[in-house]
């Protein structure tokens, strides 16, 4: 459960990131995947994580406290997105990789994949990164009310396997429709008691 959330700082550069002392969960995924409307889902706080429709808009590193300072959510800029230089392209990918390899208090990344889609080569590069630096991490299937429950199913088996992980290691997730909330507050709560055992 999320009592209490707020927005504390953004990061351009990651030989500043700011220590909280407290375990941090990073959001990452592509550009328009809906990693903010996610963090919005789960505070409740529809206006916490800024959302575009404009792909591309998350451009530094925003760092939510969450409840007084249990945890930290930190939203990091989408990748993969086409109409940006390829200078650009550069620097928000050397934040995200020294953002993951520096940070002291993560202890987990939410890999966000839209459902409908198979994962690209970017979402792999990320998962091939995270299992090189063994950061543990889960994924998380999102937009699920554009598709059926038939289709649901199917489209998380497709995303798992290209993945390589199980259906059922899949969350499956809608911000619009705060479906999925459940299941995440249950792995984060598992997370954090990992991490308090450390
Ligand atoms: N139908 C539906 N739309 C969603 C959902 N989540 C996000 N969206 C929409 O997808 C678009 C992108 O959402 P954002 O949350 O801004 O995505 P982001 O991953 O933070 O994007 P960047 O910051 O640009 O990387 C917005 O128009 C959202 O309204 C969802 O669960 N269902
Ligand atoms: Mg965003």
């Amino acid at each position: 459960m999320i009592k209490q959330a707020k927005f504390v700082t953004s990061v351009a550069d990651a030989g500043k990131l700011p220590d909280f002392g407290a375990p941090e969960i990073a959001i990452a995924g592509r550009s328009n995947v809906g990693k903010s409307s996610f963090i919005n889902m789960l505070t409740g706080q529809g206006k916490l994580a800024r959302t575009s429709s404009e792909p591309g808009r998350t451009r530094l590193i925003n760092f939510f406290e969450i409840n007084k300072g249990e945890y930290y959510f930190a939203d990091l800029p989408g990748y993969g997105f086409a109409k940006v230089s390829r200078a650009e392209k550069d620097k928000w990918g050397a934040l995200i990789e020294n953002y993951l390899s520096k940070s002291e208090n993560l202890i987990n990344v939410f890999v966000l994949v839209d459902l409908r889609h198979e994962p690209t080569d970017d979402d792999k590069l990320l998962l091939n990164y995270l299992y090189a630096y063994s950061i543990p991490f889960t994924i998380i299937a999102t937009k699920a009310d554009k598709l059926s429950r038939l289709q649901q199913g199917k489209c998380r088996q497709i995303v798992a396997n290209a993945l390589g992980v199980g259906t059922s290691d899949v969350i499956v997730t809608s911000s619009e429709k705060g479906m999925g909330k459940q299941e995440v507050f249950e792995r984060i709560d598992r997370l954090l008691e990992t991490a308090s055992k450390l």
